[in-house]
């Protein structure tokens, strides 16, 4: 049997979920409950879309993201371990970490209630031992139901200490950037990645009226979005996460981006729910950290 065909003889759920080819003609789950629709990529474990019901997608997908092996897939939910952008004095080192460009194992699939739960998991292997020496496992939780729920556990599988950074690099389908509000970070203090790493306070809501790359430290608050062309709001509650990135590169840097159309800039902002910065965590051996994001999207 090939991948396909064992994969959905051990783990479909009939009328509920499956596995097709997708993009690229990478492995994907394909999620259709009454309540959502999802796809998640085995490649990097990259939820690509999720749809509730009577919504509209809450994820932005780039129409020239790549899909392949070794290759980042541009929107949806990238997943970032073990650290944040570019490697402190590693510039061989690929961005955002390794856990996103590699085939992941899927563990679960099952219905719980009215949602449904996929379970991944990446474990060492001479691609991540080239970067990271410690032996981990990751074992990642995707819950589709009337809100998305991912469940990061990095469990540290060594004899001794390591410390990472993670992040759910959410791209946020929205209207349009320039007529949002961010609010729940009023008062924070934030590392300005557009003005030399600068540390300013968030005063009020945030409104996007040029390039913005702005890691949030110290903050367990829920973020919301409101979007008065699409007349909702994308919720995104959390757990075990003391950093907020919010990320719009605007005209220039879009137009810098091969797998980013120059005019898309306008749909998409990314809420990224992390740890990173003065915010890394710190794992003794033996030690589990789980890091959880909530995705809801309400009507306005
Ligand atoms: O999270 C924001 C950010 O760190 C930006 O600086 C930008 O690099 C973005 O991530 C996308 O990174 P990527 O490696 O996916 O192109």
């Amino acid at each position: 049997m090939n991948d396909l065909s064992a994969l959905n003889s051990r783990f479909s759920l009939p009328g509920l979920l499956k596995f097709e080819t997708g993009e690229g003609g990478l492995t994907r789950v394909a999620v259709t409950s009454g309540i959502a629709d999802a796809h998640i990529y085995l490649h990097g474990a990259h939820v690509t879309h999720y749809q509730r019901k009577g919504y509209e997608p809450l994820l932005f997908m780039s129409g020239k993201s790549l899909f392949a092996e070794g290759k980042a897939i541009r929107g949806g939910i990238p997943l970032i371990f073990p650290w944040f952008g570019a490697r402190a004095g590693d510039a061989a080192a690929p961005a955002h970490g390794f856990a996103r460009t590699l085939p992941w194992d899927l563990r679960a699939a099952k219905q719980i209630g009215d949602s449904v739960a996929i379970t991944l998991a990446l474990e060492p292997s001479d691609a991540t031992r080239r970067w990271f020496a410690q032996d981990f496992e990751l074992i990642y939780t995707v819950s589709i139901g009337a809100s998305l729920q991912l469940v990061l556990e990095v469990h540290n599988r060594s004899s001794t200490p390591f410390s990472f950074e993670e992040a759910l690099h959410t791209y946020c389908n929205v209207g349009d950037v320039r007529q949002v509000s961010i609010e729940g970070l009023s008062g924070r203090t934030y590392i300005d990645k557009t003005a030399a790493l600068a540390r300013k306070t968030q005063a009020g809501p945030i409104r996007i009226s040029s390039e913005t790359d702005r890691v949030y430290l110290d903050t367990t608050e829920t973020v919301a979005v409101s979007d008065p062309m699409k007349r909702q709001r994308i919720v995104v509650a959390k757990r075990g996460s003391s950093t907020t990135v919010i990320w719009n590169p605007w005209i220039d840097k879009a137009k810098g981006m091969a797998d980013f159309g120059d005019d898309e800039w306008p749909r998409m902002l990314c809420i990224e729910t992390a740890n990173a910065a003065d915010n890394a965590v710190q794992l003794q051996a033996g030690q589990s950290h789980a890091m959880t994001a909530t995705l809801g999207v309400e009507r306005e």
